[in-house]
Parts: structure tokens; sequence; C-alpha cells
């Protein structure tokens, strides 16, 4: 093909896609492959791309990974043939282990309690994206642009994506390490903006705090138990009748006055919003809806009623852009209760008693801006993407000043440019909390860095010995909240003994303490795609021992950390990384942190709220490698807002050199105009399995008198 033909080619008409199989490369290293009978029309525009990839030139004749199309049973299918040894990795929201060789994932978002639904083989969310890393650490990925009911099979040699809709283009990225290829993924996908700061902070939860005076008690006893907390969240009965959009008017009569309550003491509020609308004539978003004929329409091309908490509901489609305009509206007087965040449940879509618990694959969805009209087995897996869409504008046009916070439930490959997630209504058992790491990796594997699990799981009730051991853990993922359904045991930290309480305490303030470090890592992400929670092998992508290892994880890139049920791990590097504490004495279920040689790690002193927190005093955890030197980073800006967008922030770095006996470390502005506090630093040395401390000084530079 010469250059020109291929130009054409980008205006992707599709008569010119019908007659071959067509590649080309977009960037340098990313080709993007058409089926034969591409329809565009099908497909595009994705909701999984910030940009449509641009051909740019012919596809190098050594091109490695390439699908080939095919069509069986009405499927349609991309098989992917692969040399040599890969182990593969990503395939977005699923149970089992991290390295997903031998796996197949279905691609249809259910409400599953218990992730009991087909054995667990798909859940809330979808992602059809599959990381493969070969035996030298070189990386590639595969991304089905396909939203249609599908699965995917990882064979050792062959990846297979099996679609129940029309032939669908596939886009493979190379790249020379994991790291690179997750940057990649962001250029394609787009990043995730920068979350308020206070959205890092340790949330309780409970299917239901109700009435507003229990949700005081809440606050208040965080406070009194000295648990570090930033956010209370409000379960579905804050609702008149389940209506979205109203209060009960007995239980929640006055919003504003329980937010005030909450922001005086230094929490944010953060409110339930479902996608489903109980269809009721007088009530206002139902009559609005109406009005506009926003509704998700039947087979017949009548409004479709499903089930929900309200009873009958409509559902907004979420497809066409007058409908998610219409119901961005909808937050601004929400809002201005001072609500602060907003979680969107329910949005797979989940309807009871409808086929798979959700709307028939027949319903119809009207599309717009480009996007045709299509039933609901091509719009189903981003039912939850779309709304997440509209809500985000909502949430932007109710306070333009501030970052949107959004937890959703449902999402599709793409949507964590909307809202970040937690991983549903898991079980309160063991083995569920072991399957939290890998789950949360490999979501922050396929381009979501921002989730977590229910810690002290939602289904069934914990124990007290559960809810240490899961809160040990997950104050290390990138979002730390402790939820329970309704009538299970009351689970908050001090709900079980005094040593309970203390090891939860203990470890929320481990948090708090990496906050600065934690925030960096959300910056990184957020600017390269590089996941806040890491599998270890990232450590060191070369080292094929580390490539199971999904007990263990990293935070940022500095830290690993082993939780206590893990047993011995994986340790890259030869195990040189240091162990540290970041307490006088950590209990027997604090996870075992262990910082990497070559680092320096920024601690605050303990606050109660992401509010309270200051960056000027830090602590810096320094771990020399064998040259004598270690180096790192601090992120700060103003924590919430967007005058980080032109130049409102701060990136120090922190240089630590040894010379002879004397360890010093000095901090430099690298970029930014964020004015820095005045600063008080102590030096933590790292060796040697112990931690030397320095005095407490004020400046830029900090020194300390190593005994070793
Ligand atoms: O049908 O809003 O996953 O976190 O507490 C259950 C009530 C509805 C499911 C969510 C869960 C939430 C619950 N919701």
């Amino acid at each position: 093909m010469t250059k020109k033909v291929v130009m054409c080619l980008g205006s992707l008409t599709i008569a010119a896609m019908a007659m071959a199989q067509a590649a080309f490369v977009s960037d340098n290293r990313v080709a993007v492959f058409y089926p034969p009978q591409y329809d565009a029309a099908q497909h595009e525009p994705s909701p999984i791309f910030l940009h449509e990839p641009k051909a740019l030139n012919p596809l190098p004749a050594q091109w490695s990974v390439r699908p080939q199309f095919s069509k069986a049973d009405g499927k349609s299918i991309a098989t992917i043939q692969v040399e040599g040894d890969v182990d593969f990795y990503g395939t977005g929201e699923v149970t089992g282990p991290l390295r997903r060789n031998g796996r197949t994932v279905g691609l249809w978002n259910i409400d599953t309690p218990a992730y009991g639904v087909d054995g667990g083989s798909h859940l809330y969310q979808s992602h059809p994206w599959v990381m493969g890393v070969r035996a030298d650490g070189s990386a590639f990925g595969i991304i089905a642009d396909n939203t249609w009911r599908q699965t995917i099979s990882t064979l050792d040699h062959k990846v297979t994506f099996e679609s129940l809709g029309p032939a669908f283009r596939v886009v493979v990225i190379e790249r020379d390490s994991p790291r690179e290829l997750m940057k990649a993924l962001v250029e394609l996908t787009g990043s995730m903006e920068l979350p308020p700061l206070w959205a890092l902070g340790y949330q309780q939860c409970r299917f239901s705090y109700q009435p507003d005076t229990q949700v005081m008690e809440i606050a208040d006893k965080l406070r009194e138990n000295k648990i570090p907390a930033d956010v209370i969240w409000m379960d579905i009965d804050y609702m008149d009748g389940y209506r979205i959009f109203t209060f009960n008017p007995k239980e929640f009569s006055n919003p504003k006055r329980l937010n005030d309550y909450l922001h005086q003491n230094h929490f944010k509020a953060v409110y339930m919003i479902d996608p489903g609308v109980k269809a009721e004539k007088g009530y206002f978003v139902d009559d609005q809806g109406s009005f506009g004929d926003y509704w998700v329409k039947d087979k017949d091309g009548k409004p479709f009623v499903g089930d929900v908490w309200p009873g009958a509901c409509h559902f907004p489609d979420f497809t066409r852009p007058d409908v998610r305009r219409w119901w961005a509206t909808l937050y601004k007087d929400f809002m201005a209760t001072g609500i602060d965040g907003v979680w969107n449940d329910m949005n797979e879509p989940a309807v009871f008693g409808g086929p798979e618990n959700s709307m028939p694959i027949d319903n119809w969805h009207l599309g717009g801006e480009g996007v045709e009209p299509g039933p609901h087995l091509r719009f189903h897996n981003v039912f939850g993407l779309n709304m997440v869409r509209a809500s985000r504008q909502g949430l932007l046009l109710a306070n333009p000043q501030k970052r949107p916070f959004i937890l959703s439930r449902s999402n599709f490959l793409g949507g964590h440019r909307y809202a970040a997630t937690w991983t549903g209504d898991n079980l309160s058992s063991v083995d569920q909390m072991k399957l939290s790491v890998p789950m949360s990796i490999t979501l922050g594997l396929s381009g979501q860095p921002f989730s977590g699990p229910d810690i002290g799981g939602f289904c069934e009730s914990a124990t007290g010995d559960l809810l240490a051991q899961w809160t040990a853990m997950g104050v290390f993922f990138p979002f730390v909240r402790n939820h329970s359904i309704k009538g299970s045991a009351q689970q908050e930290p001090w709900a079980f003994t005094p040593e309970v309480l203390d090891v939860c305490r203990t470890a929320i303030n481990r948090r708090y303490l990496l906050m600065p470090y934690v925030y960096t890592a959300f910056r990184e992400a957020s600017d390269c795609g590089m996941p806040v929670m890491r599998p270890v092998f990232m450590a060191d992508a070369k080292d094929r021992s580390l490539r199971s290892e999904d007990k263990a994880f990293l935070l940022g890139g500095d830290l690993m950390v082993i939780p206590q049920w893990a047993g011995a791990v994986a340790e890259p590097e030869k195990g040189t990384w240091q162990p540290i504490t970041l307490e006088e004495k950590a209990d027997r279920y604090q996870a075992v942190l262990k910082q990497r040689p070559g680092s320096v790690i920024p601690v605050a002193n303990l606050a109660q709220s992401t509010t309270d927190m200051r960056t000027d005093s830090l602590t810096l955890y320094v771990c020399l490698d064998n040259e004598g030197k270690a180096c790192g980073q601090l992120y700060e800006d103003d924590g919430d807002g967007f005058a980080y967008r032109t130049g409102g922030y701060l990136i120090t770095s922190l240089e630590a050199t040894r010379t002879k006996k004397r360890l010093t470390v000095t901090l430099s502005p690298q970029e930014g105009q964020w004015t820095a506090p005045e600063r008080t630093l102590r030096l933590a040395s790292v060796a040697n399995g112990k931690i030397q401390y320095s005095a407490w000084q004020k400046g830029n530079t900090a020194t300390l008198k190593l005994k070793h």
C-alpha cells in the first residue's frame, strides 16, 4: 500500500474497509486491524478511545501480533496467536489469579452478589483488553474495540475474542515494558483526572446509615475513636421511597444541615444515585424524562419498564447526548445541599427479575452524535460508562471549581475517565479478601487505577478477625472504604473488640501517614497511566519469578505491601527491599511494608483527615542503593479544584546521598508554581532491617550521622 492509500483509509470509508482486511499503525507501534465486512456504524465512535486511532503508515512486515478474523455459529471471532512464553494480564474486573493464562472471562456486566452468578466468570464491568508480557520483559496489549457481548480467552499461545455482535476491529500496542504499555494505553484511552485529595482518605459506609442523626453519630465516633477518616456515605435509604434526587422527609429532612455538620467535622458526604427512575406521574424526574421522551425503549418502541428498588422504573437512555445533558442538570440542586461526591450503583443496569438481572437485549437505544441507534445487546456493557459520563458532566455543571468524585459499580474500558470503581457486592470471607488483591491489581492493569473492594466484605457478617486482617491490607489499595449490607453485623472499626479497633486505627493511621506518597502515586497514574496499585512484577519486568505474585503488591513504585496472611511471597531484586515500620510497635495484623533500595518516601505527620493534613513537616524514609544514593518525588497542590492544570502544583525532587557516615537529603523544586510551605524535615534511614531517625530540622536540607 502506498502512503496515499493509507491516508485515505484514515477517513474510514466503510466501503474501503469492507474490501479487504486492512491494518495500519497509528503511532509507530500501535496497529489497528479491520476485519472483512467491518461496519463502523456498529462500533464507532468508540467509547474506549479518547481520539480515534489515526492511520499514519502501513504495517511493517515484521509486525508479530496479528489477529485472524473469522465467523462461526453467528459469532464474530478474532484470534491472536502468540509466539514464545507470554504471561497474560488484564481483562478487567475478574475473579481468580493475577496471571490470566488459561482463563475465560465473560464481558457482560452483571449484578452478581458475592460474585456468585455463573461462577464469577463475568462481573460488573467489562474491559476487552489483554496485556501480554514476554520472557524478556517486553509487552504488548490487545484491545477488542467492541461493546457487544463477548468472551475473552487466554490460552498460553492464543488469545480469542468471541462476540455475539458484528465483526469488530482489534488494536495491538507494542512496547518495551509493561510500564510503557500502560502509558500507551492511557495515550489511547485518556487519563484519569486527579481526584480530590479527600477521595484518597478512609471512608465509612453502610447500607444504610439512617436517619441523619445516625450519620452524625458515626462521624462523632470516628473522631472520638481517633480513626482518621474523610468520607461518610449515604446509601439508598436517604431517599424518599428510593426516588433518586429526593430526600426522605422524615429521616433526612434537612440534608444541608447534615452535610454542614459533616463539613464542620472535616468529613465529606457522598450520596447514592441509581439509574432507575420511579415510573410515577408527578415525580419531577419521571415527569421530565417522560416529557423529553428520554427513556430506553422496549422492542416495540415503548418506554421500557423494569423493577428496581422504587418498584417499576424507567431508565434514561444514556447513549443519547440530549439525555446525558438532561441528566447532568439534575445534579445542580442536589449537590447544592452540600453533597461532595456521587455513588452510581445498579448501572449494569440491574433490573430485578429481568433477563440475567438486567433488561432484555432487544431493548432499543437511540444513540446520537455519530452513535447509531441499536439494541441493548450493543449498549448493555456501556450503560454504566455512559451513565457516569453524564454524571460527571452534572457534577462539573453543579460545581465547576471542584474535581468531581464519582464511584461506579459498572463500567467499561475507558470509563476511568469518568469514575472510580469499587468491586461490588463481595462476601465477608477470607477467600474474597484474598481475591480482592489480584482483582484490584488487574483493574489497574486494565486502565482503571482507582479501585478497591468493600473492606470487611459486603454480603453476610464479618468477624472482628476478618475486619482486622482486611483493614490492615485494604488501606494500601487505591480506594479505601468499609461497607456492609443491611442486616449484617455492624462493621465499623469499633464494632468488635478493643483489639480490632486498635488494629484498624493503626492501619488507617498508616494510610494517612503515607498520604503524600499516595497522592504522588495518584498523580503519576493520572499523568502517565501507571497504576497506583501494581503487581510486584512491575518492579522488575525481566524477573520471571515475580510474574505470578498476587498476594503481595506494590503501592506506587517504591513500597511493597505483604499482607500478614500471605506467608512467603516472591520479592523483587533478590529480596533487597527493606522492611519499614511507621509506628513504634506494629501489631500482628499489620502488613509488612518493604521499601525499594534507591528510594525516598515522604511521610506526613498523623492527621485525622486530609483537610487537616499538612506537608510542612515530613519524615523522609531513605533506603539507599548500593551506590549510597536514593531519590523520590513529592507532588503537592491545593487538593481540589483545577489550578493544578495551569501550573498550580509543585513537584519536588527528594535527593539523598551518603558521604562517609553522613546522610543528606535535599528537596528541590522540579516543576510547577505552587508555593511550598516552610518545611521541617526528619530523616528515617532504612537499612539492614532497622530505622535510624534524625532530629527535626528546618529548611530544605536535612542530614543524619549514620551509625552504620
Ligand atoms: O440491590 O444500595 O452494590 O453497595 O449497598 C443492592 C444498596 C443495591 C448494591 C451495592 C451496594 C449497596 C446496595 N446496592
